[in-house]
């Protein structure tokens, strides 16, 4: 049976609220015992670090400098409880996938860079990492289920890639995709989800100087639960945009629809952005719990990062940019 094992730094019941709860009875009654089968199990923490020691070919990049430009109005939320609470359907819908996420093979891992570009391309990670310069940065995560956390990432601009990827004029929209693979990721068995997970920016977006790509986090390459060995992280928006383990940057004139929105429309849309003024469908966005502390903080416009993307959005009153 379901059973919720509950550690001192969870949210208690009543204030989080997972993103598909609205889809746990027709869940339920699609995926029947698979569903239950998936049911969370108490993450092995030893186990998982022990695991994420493994060898990796960039492992001497880290730590990369910190960048003083991206500060925090908080502590960083200490490893071991990041590393044990996540979001990573792909794994399964509870916070303790951490285990399980184990079982991505992250070497050889090919990025596919395709659509409205000079020349599509392929490239190893490891290869693609070489290329950048690698820096850390604090930031801020705030999930729409109104949890938060804040985050040493590593990585290096978006920005960087896209001018690796040489995108055409006619190009609009970067359209991200996470890898595939039913047997390695149990989570890609429940069919009413709209897999593969897919995330969009516009190009404006992903050229803003916060939109990052983390490779590493806490002073090294990134663990799997958290996205290894490539993920999305732009602050700015609810967590769901910030897509894990990415195979494909496809260039594209059309809107992407993200997972989310591809899930539920009327309760995610495109843009994603934080705003503590509007509530999502079935609950306030007013405030948020900081996991690992229990705080709860007002949540800021933008998350807190209006100086650097408000500008984006001028002209678009009229759309949904709201979460
Ligand atoms: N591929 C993929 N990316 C994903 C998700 C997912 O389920 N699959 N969940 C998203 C959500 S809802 C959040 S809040 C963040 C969680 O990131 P974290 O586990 O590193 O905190 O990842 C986002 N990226
Ligand atoms: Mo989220």
């Amino acid at each position: 049976m379901h059973i919720i094992h509950r550690r001192g730094w969870e949210i208690p019941e009543r204030q989080a609220t997972p993103e598909h709860l609205a889809f746990s009875r027709r869940a339920f009654l699609v995926g029947g015992a698979s569903a239950m089968a998936l049911a969370p199990c108490a993450a092995n923490a030893q186990r998982v670090a022990d695991l994420a020691k493994l060898p990796d070919p960039t492992a001497n990049l880290y730590p990369a400098k910190r960048n003083p430009k991206f500060t925090l109005d908080r502590p960083i939320t200490a490893e071991k409880i990041n590393d044990n609470y996540n979001n990573f359907y792909e794994f399964g819908t509870s916070k303790y996938i951490a285990e399980a996420s184990q079982a991505l093979p992250i070497r050889p891992w090919t990025v596919k860079i395709d659509g409205m570009v000079e020349k599509p391309q392929e490239i190893g990670i490891d290869d693609l990492i070489r290329k950048m310069t690698i820096e850390e940065r604090l930031y801020r995560h705030r999930c729409v289920e109104a949890w938060s956390m804040a985050i040493a990432w590593t990585g290096f601009p978006l920005a960087k890639l896209i001018d690796f990827a040489r995108p055409l004029g006619s190009a609009k929209f970067v359209k991200m995709t996470t890898f595939m693979d039913a047997k390695l990721a149990p989570g890609q068995n429940m069919s009413w989800f709209p897999w593969p997970y897919v995330e969009g920016l516009t190009l404006a977006e992903a050229g803003n100087e916060l939109a990052f790509i983390a490779t590493g986090c806490y002073g090294h390459p990134l663990d799997k639960q958290h996205g290894a060995p490539l993920r999305l992280a732009v602050p700015w928006k609810y967590g769901f945009k910030s897509i894990k383990s990415i195979v494909r940057f496809s260039f594209v004139e059309q809107r992407p629809k993200g997972y989310w929105e591809a899930l539920q429309s009327s309760e995610y849309g495109f843009w994603a952005n934080v705003n503590p003024t509007v509530p999502h469908p079935r609950w306030s966005q007013a405030s948020e719990e900081l996991i690992g502390t229990g705080e709860r903080r007002p949540t800021l416009i933008f998350n807190g990062y209006g100086d650097y993307v408000a500008g984006l959005y001028k002209g678009l009153e009229n759309e949904r940019l709201w979460a």
